[in-house]
């Protein structure tokens, strides 16, 4: 049974919504185990700034440090199961037709049953060749522990290596991944903001586009800088606060 939503909350959404985005960052995943990049280091990385590993310098200087810590990464995603939160987007999803914009790079939205999930900063399942650009298939599960230092596959079709399928601070984001977002956060009627700190552009961005009669809802432990339009900040946990709402919107639209 899903926890009651505040009754100020609930009284805000006393409507049927058609046009739903949910807008995610780190803190959707942090309940499936993923460390936030704000929440304290993981053992192995305790020493790196996730900051200054997610950079093309990074990769530059020191691809097999890199390289080990996403695949240490992808290790922890595979490991790990969606929780209820992710459940309740995928209902969104595939119930009421909501629009799933994420910051994430793992897939829990997906394994969840989300389709067609946005991914602004790219993923951990999608690594391509850092000079040609081919995919590249990371069929073998990564080694549970793997060593720090741990050399990037080479490119079958090219000299270069394979990189994360992801993009790093000073990359530019996909344009045509941030047009569908803004697309859908334009029309938007409900837009719910989860588990992000807002302080990552342009993606912190996108949730200023909202339209002025949207009605924005965010669900964070911590009150975040999202946007200042918040219409109500629920300070719950993404596989608390997610359910809950879901269960009311589902209602609403029977
Ligand atoms: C760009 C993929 C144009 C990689 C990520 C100097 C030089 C170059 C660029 C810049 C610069 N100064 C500023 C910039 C712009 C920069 C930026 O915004 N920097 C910030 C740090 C100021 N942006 C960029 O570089 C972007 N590109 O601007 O291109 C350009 C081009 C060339 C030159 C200049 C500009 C690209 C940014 C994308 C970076 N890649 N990810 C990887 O994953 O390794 S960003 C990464 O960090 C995540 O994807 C995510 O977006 C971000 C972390 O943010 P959050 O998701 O919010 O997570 P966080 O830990 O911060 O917060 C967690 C929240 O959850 C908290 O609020 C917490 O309270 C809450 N929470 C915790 N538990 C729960 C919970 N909520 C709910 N339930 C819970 N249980
Ligand atoms: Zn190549």
């Amino acid at each position: 049974m899903a926890s009651p939503l505040p009754s100020a909350l609930r009284a805000l959404l006393h409507r049927r919504f058609t046009r739903i985005v949910v807008f995610s960052g780190a803190g959707m995943s942090a309940e499936s185990g993923i460390p936030t990049f704000r929440s304290g280091r993981n053992g192995l990385w305790n020493a790196f700034d996730p900051q200054a590993l997610a950079t093309p310098q990074a990769w530059r200087r020191d691809r097999d440090t890199v390289w080990g810590w996403y695949e240490w990464r992808r290790g922890l995603v595979m490991a790990a199961s969606p929780h209820a939160g992710h459940g309740a987007v995928a209902r969104l999803r595939n119930e009421l037709d909501a629009e799933v914009v994420t910051q994430n790079v793992d897939n829990l939205h997906e394994r969840a049953g989300a389709d067609g999930v946005m991914h602004l900063h790219g993923s951990l399942f999608s690594p391509r060749c850092d000079t040609c650009g081919a995919p590249f298939s990371l069929t073998a599960s990564p080694p549970p522990e793997p060593s720090r230092q741990r050399p990037p596959p080479p490119c079958p079709a090219c000299p270069g290596a394979i990189r994360p399928g992801v993009v790093w601070f000073g990359e530019s984001l996909d344009p045509a991944v941030v047009e569908a977002a803004t697309a859908a956060i334009i029309r938007c009627d409900l837009l719910l903001i989860v588990g992000t700190s807002g302080m990552v552009y342009p993606a912190a961005g996108l949730v200023d586009l909202a339209p002025p009669d949207a009605l924005i809802v965010e669900i964070n432990p911590e009150p975040a800088r999202s946007t200042g339009r918040i219409g109500y900040a629920w300070a719950t946990t993404a596989a608390t606060g997610l359910p809950a709402l879901a269960e009311h919107l589902l209602a609403y639209s029977r």
